[in-house]
């Protein structure tokens, strides 16, 4: 455990009488005016979208907000102190590069909410598994620690809407995207969490050297006083993490480690002590036993007992949409993914059974063909395709040997079909592998549907 120490940071009226430019006002740039209202700071608010709809600005303008929409006049940057952008908006335009070149600092939101926390942060990101990962740690510090732990972040809950709640016996538990990562220059999380690194979001970085340097920002101003939780199993990432000062707590699914988190002989070890059996992990695949590794570092470094985090964890089922286990009808486990709107997702929610699977994808058809699924497909036993891109996706799963191939309308006749075939010890699974936009509003919508679909049908066959 760690001694708080920040009662002394909180302050009010920090950006009084600042000249602050908002860029993006979707769900990061509310949370900011929002703030800097409060703060007393001069707002200018500035979107490239159109505004003129949204009820929120009569009364911004009425609290003496400037307010200008439809692109990002360089202007706009006379007299400002301060830009605080949304994490989307790249550094590329000419409004930040200006900015940079007068030297006003670029801020995202993840700054402010760091400089006004009491509450201490437990920071997490990587390229993949970081909601999983954030979400679990919030589980079982919940159930562990005596304050409250409190999502925030790239999760879809603005920081500083946290940063403004949360005291200092409470956790702040922020997934960091690499976007957000980039705007900070004091933010220093009490633990910091890198689940792994892969290459992502090129197009907004322009590189890979860059996506890397962004992320590494978590780690840039950690202490010895404070945690890096990280991946051991990826040797680029134990090397770039080697030279920070903070007190390292790896983890590993693949080999044992007398400090830290590891997975051996069936149990997860901490330090050396085994915490709980791997057959208590309620969620599927290899890739969770790495996000429960990491989570249960940090639960172990707060100070939770082994039993609440064996409880947690036996309990958790993961993040709604993704890989999400939420019914067993006759013997037959049933699975929704709708979050996998690419074949990178669906192979890692095929690679996570061992189980023969019922399979049932499909959707908008974005000009991309399925080859990538081909060598993960020798557990499916019947696939059930719908969508715009169905017949693609059949021509690629015939090509993998899949046994039994039908392509159907819509999800709700692939679902009846997928229950219809399926057998006791088969798990069926929904992972699309696809957008929903063809004939959904989005992948949530898409999936509440599939699970509505299962639990009407299935509860008629009993
Ligand atoms: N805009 C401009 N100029 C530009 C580009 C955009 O003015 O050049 C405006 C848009 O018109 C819009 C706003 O900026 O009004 C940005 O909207 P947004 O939807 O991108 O951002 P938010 O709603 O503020 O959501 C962001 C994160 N979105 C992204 O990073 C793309 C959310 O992560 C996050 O949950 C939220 O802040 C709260 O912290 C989402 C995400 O997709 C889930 N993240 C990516 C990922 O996980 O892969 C990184």
């Amino acid at each position: 455990m760690y001694v708080i120490d920040r009662g002394a940071k909180r302050m009010t009226n920090r950006y009084q009488n600042q000249n602050v430019l908002v860029l993006g006002y979707a769900l990061t740039g509310k949370s900011v005016v929002d703030y800097l209202l409060r703060e007393n700071a001069n707002i200018t608010l500035n979107d490239r979208g159109d505004l003129s709809q949204d009820p929120s600005v009569d009364l911004l303008l009425k609290a003496g907000v400037k307010v200008v929409d439809g692109g990002h006049p360089i202007e706009l940057l006379e007299g400002i102190d301060m830009v605080v952008k949304s994490p989307v908006i790249p550094y590329s335009i000419e409004i930040i590069q200006e900015a940079i070149h007068q030297k006003i600092p670029v801020y995202t939101d993840v700054e402010l909410a760091y400089l006004h926390s009491q509450a201490p942060i437990i920071g997490i990101t990587g390229s993949n598994g970081k909601t999983t990962t954030t979400s679990l740690i919030q589980e079982i510090l919940n159930k562990g620690i005596e304050g409250q732990a409190f999502l925030a972040g790239n999760i879809g809950i603005p920081s500083l809407e946290v940063a403004q709640m949360a005291s200092e016996n409470d956790r702040i538990v922020m997934e960091l995207s690499s976007f957000q990562l980039m705007g900070i220059e004091n933010f220093r999380p009490k633990i910091a969490v890198f689940t792994n690194i892969y290459s992502a979001h090129l197009d907004f970085h322009g590189s890979r050297e860059e996506y890397v340097r962004a992320k590494l920002q978590l780690i840039k101003n950690l202490t010895a006083e404070d945690y890096l939780v990280y991946n051991a199993d990826q040797e680029e990432l134990v090397e770039l993490l080697a030279d920070s000062p903070a007190i390292k707590c790896p983890f590993s699914r693949k080999e044992y480690l007398e400090k830290g988190a590891c997975l051996a002989n069936q149990g997860l070890y901490y330090d050396g002590e085994r915490i709980l059996e791997q057959s208590s992990i309620a969620m599927p695949g290899d890739h969770n036993i790495e996000n429960v590794l990491a989570a249960m570092a940090v639960a172990k470094i707060e100070g939770v007992a082994n039993d609440d985090i064996e409880q947690v964890v036996s309990q958790y089922h993961g993040m709604p949409h993704r890989i999400q286990y939420f019914a067993t009808y006759q013997g037959v486990k049933y699975y929704n993914d709708s979050k996998a709107t690419n074949t990178t997702a669906t192979i890692t929610a095929l690679k996570s059974f061992e189980q023969d699977l019922i399979y049932i994808g499909g959707g908008l058809d974005r000009g991309n063909d399925f080859k990538d699924l081909i060598p993960y497909l020798k557990t499916v036993k019947a696939a059930y395709l719908y969508g715009e891109s169905k017949e693609k996706m059949a021509h690629d799963f015939q090509a993998a040997g899949v046994p039994r191939i039908e392509t159907v309308e819509n999800l709700a006749e692939a679902s009846r079909r997928a229950i219809e075939m399926s057998q006791p010890g088969q798990v069926v699974l929904f992972s699309p592998a696809c957008a929903s936009w063809d004939q959904y509003q989005n992948y949530e919508v898409r999936g509440q549907e599939f699970m509505d679909q299962v639990h009407d049908y299935c509860r008629g066959l009993e």
